[in-house]
């Protein structure tokens, strides 16, 4: 058995007006509380540092990369990369990006994972961007995320690291099925994620308990499909009045939802995770090597869809 105690980070809303120093202090106390219950991997959520802000239009891009990370750890983070050492626990961090590359500015929704000396050993940035890119003049509020970031460039990636293969998306790339298997293909045995899931669809009304079932489905089946643990972090609750769903939740290689959120706050969600408790399930229903038809799947990355988009977005 290979025992990993991981704690789901739940964090809850960030108001638009909390500093990051704020909020990295609400991040140590989880921190601190995970290290004294014998964690020894913390995920936090997506965009943990500030306020879910594509929520907003903002006409001006100054306003929008005042929401980005230039360098983390940075001043207002590095507290949470020097506790993580003090503590030896590794943690798993979404934030906002803004990085040069090849004399371009580059905005990423970014997530990295550390391992228990505090050193980053993995990044991820967000390849399913959901949402729109121009505003939406009649909706609630807006979900600007093609708007704001660029379409990650790392791809879906794993990382040898806590005794384990680690694997890491965000938030929409849980519903997307392809996101698992890439994962899966390559032997993730825990598969980590933060999420900022808005309680209101707003584009039509979707009642909203669909809202949990869908957030559960996925990785529930992300999770089973691929015979790997699923660690999913919300920022969750009340934020500039607007309500992100909570239910950070772990799932075993099974399916099985273990260990869930009970509140919309900041809370952890502990469970000992056995890494080897996949294996039956990857050397029987879940062999790729003998069961997959890649020869039958030919559409899946032939194309993005066979059918326009009717979605009027620019
Ligand atoms: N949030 C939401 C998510 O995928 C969303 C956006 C919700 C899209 C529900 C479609 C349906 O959980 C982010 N940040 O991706």
């Amino acid at each position: 058995m290979r025992v990993l105690r991981v704690a789901a980070a739940q964090v809850g809303g960030i108001q638009s007006t909390e500093r990051r120093e704020q909020v990295v202090e609400r991040l140590l106390a989880l921190l601190e509380q995970a290290a004294a219950d014998h964690c020894r991997l913390v995920v936090f959520p997506e965009l943990t540092l500030t306020t879910f802000f594509p929520r907003t239009f903002y006409g001006d891009q100054a306003d929008v990369d005042a929401w980005f990370e230039t360098a983390v750890p940075g001043p207002e983070t590095a507290p949470l990369f020097v506790a993580a050492r003090r503590l030896g626990v590794a943690f798993h961090l979404g934030y906002a990006e803004l990085v040069r590359q090849e004399g371009r500015v580059r905005r990423y929704n970014t997530a990295i994972l550390t391992d228990e000396t505090g050193a980053i050993v993995g990044k991820y940035r967000k390849i399913h961007l959901p949402g729109h890119a121009r505003r939406l003049p009649d909706a609630p509020f807006q979900h600007l995320e093609k708007r704001y970031f660029d379409v990650g460039d790392l791809g879906f990636r794993v990382w040898e690291a806590l005794g384990g293969t680690m694997g890491m998306c965000i938030c929409n790339d849980r519903r997307w099925p392809e996101t698992w298997r890439v994962l899966g293909l390559q032997g993730a045995e825990m598969v980590v994620l933060g999420y900022n899931t808005p309680e209101e669809n707003i584009h039509y009304r979707e009642p909203p308990h669909l809202r949990m079932f869908s957030h559960r489905l996925s990785i529930q089946a992300g999770a089973y499909q691929n015979a790997t643990w699923v660690v999913a972090a919300a920022k969750s609750g009340l934020e500039d009045g607007h309500r992100l769903i909570a239910g950070s939740a772990i799932v075993s290689p099974t399916g099985e939802i273990v260990a869930e959120a009970s509140t919309e706050g900041d809370e952890l969600v502990i469970h000992d995770c056995d890494l080897d408790f996949g294996a039956d399930l990857r050397r029987t229903m879940f062999d790729f090597a003998r069961h997959r038809r890649p020869e039958h799947y030919g559409l899946i990355t032939s194309a993005a869809s066979y059918r326009p988009s009717t979605f009027q977005d620019g």
